[in-house]
């Protein structure tokens, strides 16, 4: 099967946080800046917003210069707060998790997600959960960030970037060439100023010419491993997998009601799908879960959790459904506002040992 590979990267990532926790300030250029202390400006631009990006300013700049160019017009210089950032990724990267079968954290503000059984291969039915994922992240965050599908993490990434500010950009694997092959091929991922030099001295400049290279003069220059990357990349066939860092300790998804509501039963029928989408990834991933919990955020915005611990691992979620019903009234008969979304929560996961028996009992292929 073609695989639907997506890569999520936030808009002007910090600048952007500090825009949200101070909105009069949009509108205006906005550099977050880390000050080294020697003297009262010196020090360099980690990023900036798109107004300040019109004048000229970006990351790495010296923060003299970028004041330079962006004076007489309103300039907002705002000290870099890493941990304050660090914090809003990781809940980033819980809500975008929420969503997909296999995310892949690839920097603080970016990462690589695998739809392919999700969505069976369908790159539309991805759209729509990269869609979601947006949407959920606006919601819960304040945040915009860029969405790009692809058939390759190389695709998927540079979709991304095409995307910026804000958009989607699905390149479908018949399109794919038409999509990059202009490109320059230092675009492709992976390939650093060293290797687009090399390149250029073999006549090589676009991602298409890359493509349309003779694999052994690439061996002859780079080494047999980064030729085939190379060669693949350029072809959107590179197979490097979208690999979890570390272990997974909690699977979850998270929906937004269609209207607010504290009906515990409207709570479950909606999250139906949400249900079916977990109950595959336990079997996918071989995994079985031991706590379960019903998750509410309500009209404040304030979170309601509501868990029950199994004796023993469940490894088919339809068996405990009357269970979470229960938690879900619960959640509904203590909450004094109503629920604006819900969710599903399986933690204290363990691998599963007889995954075989399992597939054949759910009648799963
Ligand atoms: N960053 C940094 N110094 C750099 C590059 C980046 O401190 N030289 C930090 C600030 C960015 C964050 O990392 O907000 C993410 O980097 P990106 O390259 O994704 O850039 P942005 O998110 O700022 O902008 P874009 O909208 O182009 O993704
Ligand atoms: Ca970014
Ligand atoms: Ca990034």
């Amino acid at each position: 099967m073609v695989r639907v590979i997506g890569h999520i990267d936030l808009d002007y990532f910090f600048a952007q946080v500090e825009e949200v926790e101070n909105p009069s300030i949009k509108g205006r250029p906005v550099a977050v800046c880390v000050f080294s202390g020697r003297t009262k400006d010196s020090g360099v631009v980690s990023t900036a917003n798109y107004k300040a990006r019109e004048f000229g300013v970006k990351s790495g700049m010296p923060i003299v210069l970028a004041k330079r160019r962006l004076e007489g017009r309103d300039p907002i210089m705002i000290r870099m707060e890493i941990t304050k950032y660090e914090a809003v990724s990781e809940r980033i990267m819980e809500l975008a998790r929420s969503h997909v079968d296999i995310l892949e954290e690839a920097g603080i503000d970016e990462a690589f997600f695998d739809l392919t059984i999700g969505s069976r291969g369908d790159f539309n039915s991805a759209a729509s959960v990269a869609r979601k994922i947006k949407e959920t992240i606006l919601e819960g965050e304040r945040l915009t960030c860029s969405v790009g599908l692809g058939r390759s993490k190389a695709v998927a990434k540079l979709a991304s970037d095409s995307a910026k500010p804000g958009g989607l950009m699905v390149v479908s694997p018949d399109s794919t060439m038409a999509f990059m092959g202009s490109l320059n091929v230092g675009n492709l991922y992976g390939v650093g100023p060293k290797t687009v030099k090399t390149l250029e001295g073999l006549g090589i400049g676009t991602i298409a010419e890359l493509a349309r290279a003779d694999v052994s003069l690439l061996q002859d220059y780079f080494g047999r491993k980064l030729a085939l990357y190379l060669h693949a990349a350029a072809n959107g066939e590179d197979d490097d997998p979208v690999e979890e860092r570390q272990e997974p300790t909690q699977f979850s998804r998270i929906i937004t009601l269609k209207s607010d509501t504290t009906d515990a039963e409207e709570a479950m029928n909606q999250l139906t799908e949400a249900a079916d989408d977990l109950r595959s990834r336990l079997i996918s991933r071989k995994t079985s879960f031991r706590t379960l919990s019903a998750i509410a955020i309500l009209t404040n915005l304030s979170t309601k959790t509501r868990s029950k611990t199994f004796e023993t691992p469940i490894w088919d979620l339809s068996i405990v459904k009357n269970a979470l019903a229960d938690l879900f009234s619960q959640l509904s008969d203590s909450a004094d506002r109503e629920f604006r979304r819900v969710g599903i929560r399986l933690s204290d996961l363990s691998a599963n040992s007889d995954q075989k028996s399992l597939a054949e009992y759910v009648g799963e292929p």
